[in-house]
């Protein structure tokens, strides 16, 4: 807790910001239904991964309570319509502790492209919520249309006078304390978030989405930006998305055990492939490093991984889990990211976005009852932040695996084990192991000399200055940095794919070009650019060990330069006010 001049103590922007992101999912559950039930399904397929990682690593056990953290909301995404807004959605984030990270361009993705331009908003170091907030570019359409839809977002009025106070209340003092704080996620939830229901113009409405703009038709003629989807972290995609698949009827039980015993037959291979225990390291973040150096290796036998397999199985069938009486539109045929074999940036998948009534009222008055498209529930699954060269390489391996679904698009349905192996391999030659990925730097990682390091740093009994060898000696210790931001294509595929149309063109005469500084000017202030960050942190923890290890006269001078480098990139890319 900090304090200003008048002794108000200020509520800390961490608790604040999970207060919000808790606060948003009791909403979002009371508005959609499905997304309650996706949350229960979520937490028993990560219940069912937590009961076989304790048998394969003894030690590991999980309270509810951090399970209910670690499978806890993880980002959501907004779309907003006036620049002014946008600035105000900056600053509210502000509050919470969450800075726009990183330019992502989506008029500019190929046929999948959208009339918009985004950041994230995220905290600096260890995030655990995000918000994917986009703002819709009106001068990509046509002059004629570009003034009804401005015309129309004029009118609106998102931010009320007091969420205004209350943001530059906080700007003014530092903070807010708990009373004010509590005030302002009431304004997020009840009104800046919340979906009315209620929208203007039906006439443009329909304009807009005949003519394939349904995320134009989405942010323009609605009363305000509510919230798209609300996505939570899994422990393992392909169990989740399975349990969904067959939550929603698509598949029948038998079709769910198989699979589930597919999937945790691999989480039970790969840990017998992991003496770092870097899945667990990534997955369990709130576990310190040491704890997880102290577990002991254990085993699974084929015969109890069908066991747990066929005891998620009765789980869900259960009658609360029956959620194809819920009204759905079936969930997305594959997941978006990399292979699952890969263990780079994000795999992201989702059930398909619901029909919900919509009240129009026009002008005139009068009002006209129909429907809109647009909130879908979308489940991710985090790995490493990817180095430009591993990016280059993941870009590369995509756009191949991508262009061999789309030979034969109904194949994840028919035969998920055929597609699973076809997507794959154009990701072969990709590194599976983070070990790998490091020596190959594909991948960034956070490096700490260990009490057994520091010992041995003091007594001069240190004489390597290579990380590897120090890791495997006892003296060192790293996690890789899990990815905290987002994949623009895989974006393009969630809002295509949600929206039921692959992208649209421009119909501006020519068509704009975007840049992260027209939407620095938006926010007014700059936007931090993730990868320089990744890569400071990683070059900073592996300064600081090496130096705590006494071993930092060895390193090459080259080297140093280059990690002092990424370090001094880092600081000066956009320094933190209450950190300089
Ligand atoms: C945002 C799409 C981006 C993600 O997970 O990549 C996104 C939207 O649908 O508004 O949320
Ligand atoms: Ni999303």
């Amino acid at each position: 807790m900090t304090t200003f001049a008048a002794a108000v103590t200020l509520a800390n922007k961490t608790d604040m910001q999970n207060r919000l992101f808790a606060a948003l999912s009791a909403m979002f559950g009371n508005e959609v239904p499905l997304y309650d039930k996706a949350l229960l399904v979520n937490k028993a397929c990560n219940q069912t991964v937590c009961a076989l990682l304790s048998q394969l690593h003894i030690g590991f056990s999980i309270s509810d309570a951090e399970l209910e953290r670690s499978s806890g909301e993880r980002h959501g995404a907004i779309r907003i319509g006036r620049p002014d807004e946008f600035r105000w959605v900056g600053r509210l984030f502000g509050c919470f502790d969450m800075e726009p990270h990183n330019f992502y361009n989506m008029t500019d993705v190929g046929a999948k492209s959208q009339p918009i331009i985004a950041t994230a908003f995220r905290s600096r170091l260890r995030p655990e919520h995000r918000v994917f907030s986009s703002v819709l570019m009106t001068n990509y359409f046509d002059p004629a249309t570009k003034e009804r839809i401005e015309n129309l977002l004029s009118k609106r009025m998102v931010f009320s006078d007091r969420a205004k106070q209350l943001v530059e209340k906080s700007e003014k003092h530092g903070g807010l304390d708990w009373s004010d704080a509590t005030e302002l996620i009431k304004e997020c939830t009840e009104r800046i978030f919340k979906w009315t229901g209620t929208a203007r113009d039906h006439a443009l409405y329909k304009e807009l989405t005949a003519g394939g703009f349904n995320i134009a038709a989405d942010i323009a003629c609605f009363e305000s930006h509510d919230l798209n989807h609300l996505t939570p972290n899994t422990f393992c995609m392909d169990l989740y998305t399975a349990a969904m698949k067959h939550c929603l009827a698509e598949f029948d039980a038998k079709w769910f055990e198989a699979r589930a015993n597919t999937v945790l037959s691999r989480l039970v291979a790969r840990a017998a492939d992991d003496p770092g225990r870097d899945f667990m390291k990534l997955h369990f973040k709130h576990v310190p490093l040491e704890q997880i150096a102290q577990y002991k290796q254990g085993s699974v036998a084929p015969a109890d991984v069908a066991r747990f397999a066929a005891d998620i199985t009765a789980v869900l069938a259960r009658p609360e889990f029956a959620l194809s009486k819920l009204p759905h539109s079936g969930y997305k045929d594959f997941t978006e990211g990399p292979s699952e074999d890969t263990p780079v940036l994000l795999r992201q998948d989702a059930y398909k976005a619901l029909t919900e009534p919509v009240e129009f009222t026009e002008s005139d008055g009068t009002v006209v009852n129909s429907t809109h498209t647009a909130r879908f529930g979308e489940i991710e699954e985090r790995f490493y932040a990817c180095t430009p060269t591993g990016r280059a390489m993941y870009d590369a391996c995509l756009a191949k695996a991508d262009a061999a679904r789309e030979q034969d698009p109904s194949l994840p349905k028919r035969d998920i084990a055929a597609y699973e192996a076809l997507y794959a391999k154009p990701f072969a030659p990709f590194p599976k192991t983070l070990v790998e990925l490091l020596a190959q730097k594909f991948v960034y990682a956070r490096f700490v000399a260990t009490a057994k390091g520091i010992a041995a740093g003091q007594a001069g009994a240190v004489h390597t200055a290579d990380l590897a060898a120090l890791v495997k000696a006892g003296l060192a210790d790293y996690e890789g940095l899990r990815y905290e931001d987002f994949l623009p294509v895989s974006a393009a595929g969630i809002f295509a794919s949600n929206l039921r149309q692959y992208g649209t063109r421009s119909t501006a005469k020519v068509k704009p070009t975007y840049t992260k500084q027209q939407l620095e000017e938006i926010l007014g202030r700059s936007i931090i650019d993730a990868t320089t960050a990744y890569a400071g942190i990683d070059a900073q923890s592996r300064l600081e060990t090496l130096e705590q290890l006494g071993v930092l006269a060895r390193l090459p001078a080259a080297e140093r330069a280059e990690l002092e480098g990424c370090v001094a990139a880092y600081r000066a890319d956009v320094p933190c006010p209450s950190c300089v």
